[in-house]
């Protein structure tokens, strides 16, 4: 506590201060933790009433800038917690506490590059430097989408005593990202998401630093984007055609959600296999699967034997990379049956005039190397599933990878081949949030070891994230946030901070209970990992 706060305190409580020595709260809180952070027991205290946030006077960034003036807004409730909205805080009167200039407190932001209306994309710089001091705080950036982790990073550090009254100690941050891609999937295809639950997930993602909204918005059971060039997709492949679709406004509303924190919003069209529900709207599109020499009525993959197939994807893609701004579209490619391709005898004899003999990873490849091909045509890069890497596919040296299967020694082995074939990749494989099990698995989640493989710094550096998998075969808005947090959040930590500075479980586990209780009192609906309580719970 520095000489001026103490002698207000003193003045004003002299028994409070006692008891307030003895309840101080933990305050080594910045969840994920941050590459480094030093902090003292010096306290500032804060009050909404005379806190602000101002762009610093040498700052690129400027009143004006879309992106930090909205998260100034969305800031100040989640500090001032207790106060509910800034204008309230406003007439709150706690003058009593700070009867001269003592309580003023602002955070100057000062950001290099002034651009606040482009969208975060693969190559955005997040790292941030943020010092507190008496009465100021001092963020600084190279992007505002570092800006906005620093926020975010700040927003935690504010914490109540007993009387309600806000803190924050003297600190200095130096942070940037362990890796660039810090992905979650959500599947709103096997059970339909409503747009609030998809925004909640984007907030609480904004909290964890998380920063690819993976949304494998399509499969077999369902398909509810809205397609503005081929609307016969949703009208008759979605669960209901008007309520259970996504509409390009809904569309454009997430994409402009994950933009204001910092989040790229990646769209799978995962093909040719899980595309049962694509086949409802376009016919020809699925392959036709025969019974001996007769169709049996049921359809398999897309049919990659007829060149009307790849006219369809062409069209759609076009559609989609205009409507998506990310840089990157994901391809799928994943778990092809080849049953159904191997009764079609056009398929069969398409395989003869190309020379596959009967090996249909050939043709699977050869699927996969056409839709590559036209996003590459779209100016867009393709992430694909680890099965076409798999197949040996001569797909271009700028596909990224994307590891979803193994057991621990396989998922090694693949990271070790993919890279030393030159590929970038994202790695899934343990992070499977979607399944549960008694007890404390975030454990599991937060002690993997992304780069222990065999293999050079240079194939290590092609390792450019991971991403936590949320399929939807049991999750709906019912039970998304729950299973989601904070199991997530020990994900976000390991691909976010250094792997040395949070290597024990046992440092981790107050820390994220803590951060467990921060995200309920912003809403979050988050598990608890134990025993115990939080100061402000649902209900
Ligand atoms: N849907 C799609 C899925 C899965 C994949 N792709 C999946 C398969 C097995 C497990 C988890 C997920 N449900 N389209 C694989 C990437 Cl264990």
């Amino acid at each position: 506590m520095n000489a001026i706060t103490s002698l207000v305190h003193k003045e004003r409580r002299p028994f409070i201060v006692l008891i307030m020595l003895l309840s101080l709260t933990a305050v080594e809180a910045v969840w994920p933790m941050p590459q480094l952070i030093s902090s003292s027991a010096d306290r500032y205290p804060l009050s909404p009433r005379m806190f602000s946030f101002q762009y610093a006077s040498g700052s690129s960034a400027k009143p004006g800038c879309s992106v930090l003036d909205s998260a100034f807004k969305r800031y100040f409730p989640l500090i001032f917690s207790d106060d509910l909205k800034p204008g309230e805080t406003r007439q709150h009167d706690d003058w009593f506490r700070f009867p001269l200039d003592q309580g003023k407190f602002t955070v100057l932001v000062d950001v290099r590059n002034s651009d606040c209306e482009g969208y975060p994309d693969a190559d955005s710089l997040e790292s941030y430097k943020l010092s507190v001091s008496t009465g100021q705080a001092s963020l600084r950036a190279t992007t505002v989408w570092g800006a906005l982790r620093g926020l975010e990073s700040f927003s935690q550090m504010v914490y109540q005593d007993d009387f309600g009254q806000y803190f924050v100690n003297k600190t200095e941050i130096d942070d940037f990202p362990r890796f660039k891609f810090r992905g979650l999937l959500l599947d709103t295809s096997r059970h339909y998401l409503p747009l609030p639950a998809i925004l909640k997930t984007l907030d609480a993602m904004s909290y964890n630093k998380f920063n690819v909204f993976h949304w494998h918005i399509v499969d077999d059971p369902s398909f509810p984007y809205q397609s503005s060039t081929f609307p016969d997709l949703s009208s008759k492949g979605a669960f209901h055609p008007s309520s259970h679709v996504y509409t390009q406004t809904d569309v454009s509303w997430v994409i402009s959600h994950a933009r204001m924190r910092g989040i790229r919003v990646l769209p799978e069209f995962d093909s040719p296999g899980h595309t049962q529900s694509w086949g409802k709207g376009q016919s020809g599109l699925l392959t036709s699967c025969y019974k001996g020499s007769v169709p049996s009525g049921t359809y398999g993959p897309v049919n990659p034997a007829v060149s009307s197939s790849y006219q369809f994807i062409s069209r759609l893609f076009k559609e989609v990379a205009s409507v998506f701004p990310d840089s990157y579209i994901h391809l799928g490619g994943d778990e092809v049956d080849f049953t159904c391709w191997k009764s079609n005898p056009e398929v069969r004899e398409f395989m003869q005039k190309m020379g596959f003999g009967t090996d249909y990873t050939k043709l699977e490849s050869y699927y996969m190397e056409n839709i590559v091909n036209i996003t590459k045509a779209l100016n867009k890069t393709s992430i694909v599933w680890q099965d076409v890497f798999d197949y040996h596919e001569k797909i271009p040296v700028d596909t990224v990878l994307h590891i979803w299967k193994g057991s621990p020694a396989q998922i090694q082995q693949e990271l070790s081949d993919i890279t030393l074939a030159g590929y970038r990749v994202i790695l899934s494989a343990p992070w499977y949030i979607n399944h549960i099990a008694y007890g404390q698995d975030w454990t599991t989640y937060y002690t993997v070891k992304p780069l222990d493989f065999t293999g050079s710094e240079q194939q290590k550096s092609l390792v450019i994230g991971g991403e936590v998998c949320m399929w939807g075969e049991y999750v709906d808005a019912t039970n998304l946030s729950p299973r989601l947090w904070p199991r997530a959040s020990a994900a976000a930590e390991r691909l976010w901070s250094d792997e040395k500075m949070t290597s024990s479980v046992t440092d981790a586990f107050p820390r994220l209970t803590d951060f467990r209780c921060k995200m309920l009192r912003r809403g979050v609906q988050a598990e608890p990992l134990f025993l115990g309580h939080c100061r402000h719970e649902y209900g």
